[in-house]
């Protein structure tokens, strides 16, 4: 009796340690929470995107994204620069607050990551590609990244398990070989995934694969309608701003010419600044095979330029480094398109897509000949505008099109929401699945808040912080001067005047100064009175 009473008690135990496990088991199989694929490029302007304005260059594969998902028109950045963006992304704070305020300022790796936060909710986490910190990424089970800026051709690698590496091809491809190896043959498929796919492209200096520099050089663009832009209406900084194509971008590095072309010409005007080894730094890497399938179209464009130089006006010369950039801006662009196709159709056969969150960003905009300008920092249109196309089958209706205001700073809260995780109070922005489920009442912001610090540095864009409404836009410049701006963006939406001192706008003023006080109180920012920030400068020899 007694021991048939203890063999039933043992079955017992053993039968529910048995149902716990398959239950846990089970559990394990059915975890239904979505995996994030989030893609940022370096430097993609919307301009660049065709769901945005097929003007410039056709991204089917990039268009999908926002074909199936959602399009936002007007989402921003905190800070238009590389490595703070991607520190605020990372983070959900805003430059100040996390600390890397400039690409030279170190990142400060004690503080929370959202992949950190995912991978201690159990999902399997990697990043491959850009990351520009000067240290490795916390919160990720695989990674491989670009050390710094990375180069295009045979790059350089950080790799977690093998440490430094060079790999051979062209970088697209390769972070796309390595992010594809990871999602089919390396991860643990009993988990969600969160996989931070980066390009380097279309980042400066602009090398596209020799096929697409083959294709690309042969067409011409559309010229923006402020290329000839003389910055009269505007302030010092736009003035005193060191990006213009015509006079700031490099002959060798930028515009593909053999030092040798250079050498030649007598009266090389304009004398643009040089960058030491500039052409064979990051040609110089090409082997010999890779280097004779490049020759035909630099030796083509270098003859072109002996040719044609000399002869022509300012506008044509301007014309022509114009086209120039986009040939090779562009080039690298189709480059990308492809490889996000290549993710995409793998989701697709793999039945992944279902239950994948895609994300394409930038981590900022970028001038593509827009007031005769080229690089970015600036809190005016192209630059401070980033794309951002998200599809959620399921969840998203396909094709919807979102003209609320968002920011990189709400991306790691929005993923976060999305995976059911919670995410630290401390964090600034706001989730933004609300706004992808339709639920657009919910949204109640007005405005955002921006901030840029890198100055001096390349491209000498002045310092300066401010407020964006759909209606306008107010900036004020401060450190080596004391200049406020104020843009109508309903009436001058390329901002060609400045209307800051102008009687009609004085109440507009008026209440966005309030406005603008009462954002950086909630944003907790004062900086520009902050020694520690002041300093960063001052002791740098930039
Ligand atoms: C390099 C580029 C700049 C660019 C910065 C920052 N010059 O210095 O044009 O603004 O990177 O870019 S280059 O001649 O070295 O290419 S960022 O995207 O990393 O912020
Ligand atoms: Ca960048």
């Amino acid at each position: 009796m007694c021991s048939s009473f203890l063999l039933k008690v043992m079955l017992l135990f053993l039968f529910s340690g048995l149902i716990a496990c398959a239950q846990k088991n089970a559990q394990k199989k059915k975890d239904q929470r979505p995996n994030i694929l989030f893609i940022m490029s370096d430097d993609h302007a919307y301009q660049a995107i065709s769901a945005y304005s097929d003007k410039l260059i056709k991204t089917p594969n990039i268009d999908r994204i926002a074909s199936e998902g959602i399009l936002f028109t007007n989402a921003s950045v905190t800070n238009s620069i590389c490595a703070p963006s991607r520190a605020v992304i990372l983070t959900g704070k805003h430059s100040h607050i996390n600390g890397k305020i400039d690409n030279h300022t170190p990142f400060d790796t004690t503080q929370v990551t959202f992949p950190q936060l995912f991978q201690k909710a159990g999902y399997e986490t990697a990043m491959f590609g850009k990351l520009h910190f000067g240290n490795n990424p916390k919160g990720v089970d695989e990674f491989m990244i670009l050390p710094g800026q990375g180069r295009y051709i045979n790059p350089d690698f950080i790799s977690k398990t093998e440490g430094r590496i060079t790999k051979k091809g062209y970088v697209t491809d390769i972070i796309t070989d390595v992010s594809l190896r990871w999602l089919k043959e390396e991860r643990n498929p009993n988990k969600p995934f969160l996989m931070m796919y980066m390009h380097k492209a279309p980042h400066r200096p602009w090398w596209p694969r020799a096929d697409k520099f083959k294709e690309f050089s042969k067409k011409t663009f559309p010229l923006p309608k402020t290329l000839f832009d003389d910055h009269k209406n505007r302030g010092t900084a736009a003035k005193t701003a060191e990006m213009s194509i015509l006079y700031d971008m490099r002959y060798e590095t930028d515009s593909k010419l053999y030092p040798e072309t250079l050498a030649e010409m007598e009266n090389l005007e304009p004398m643009v600044p040089r960058k030491k080894n500039g052409f064979w730094g990051p040609f110089g890497r090409t082997d010999s095979i890779q280097r004779a399938e490049y020759t035909p179209v630099l030796d083509s464009i270098n003859n072109d330029f002996k040719d044609n130089w000399s002869s022509f006006s300012k506008k044509e010369k301007l014309i022509w480094k114009y086209q120039r950039y986009m040939q090779d801006y562009l080039g690298t662009i189709s480059s990308v398109d492809d490889n996000v196709g290549r993710v995409l159709d793998y989701l697709d056969e793999s039945g992944l897509a279902e239950n994948t969150i895609v994300i394409y960003t930038s981590d900022q905009g970028f001038y593509l000949g827009e007031h005769g300008w080229f690089d970015k920092r600036f809190i005016y249109n192209e630059s401070f505008k980033t794309p951002l196309l998200i599809r959620w089958p399921n969840v998203i209706t396909p094709g919807t099109t979102e003209d609320e205001m968002v920011q990189n700073l709400d991306f790691a809260q929005t993923f976060l929401d999305a995976a059911g995780i919670k995410a630290p109070s401390d964090m600034q922005g706001e989730s933004l699945v609300p706004l992808l489920k339709g639920n657009r009442d919910s949204w109640k912001r007005k405005s955002v808040y921006y901030h840029y610090y890198e100055y001096p540095s390349i491209h000498m864009v002045k310092r300066h912080y401010g407020i964006v409404t759909k209606e306008y836009k107010l900036i004020h410049f401060y450190y080596d001067i004391d200049e406020w701006e104020l843009y109508d963006r309903i009436n001058d939406p390329d901002e060609l005047n400045n209307v800051f001192h102008h009687p009609d706008y004085a109440e507009v003023v008026k209440d966005l100064k309030a406005q603008l006080i009462t954002l950086r109180k909630k944003y907790q920012d004062s900086t520009e009175l902050d020694e520690r920030f002041i300093n960063a400068y001052d002791n740098r020899n930039h």
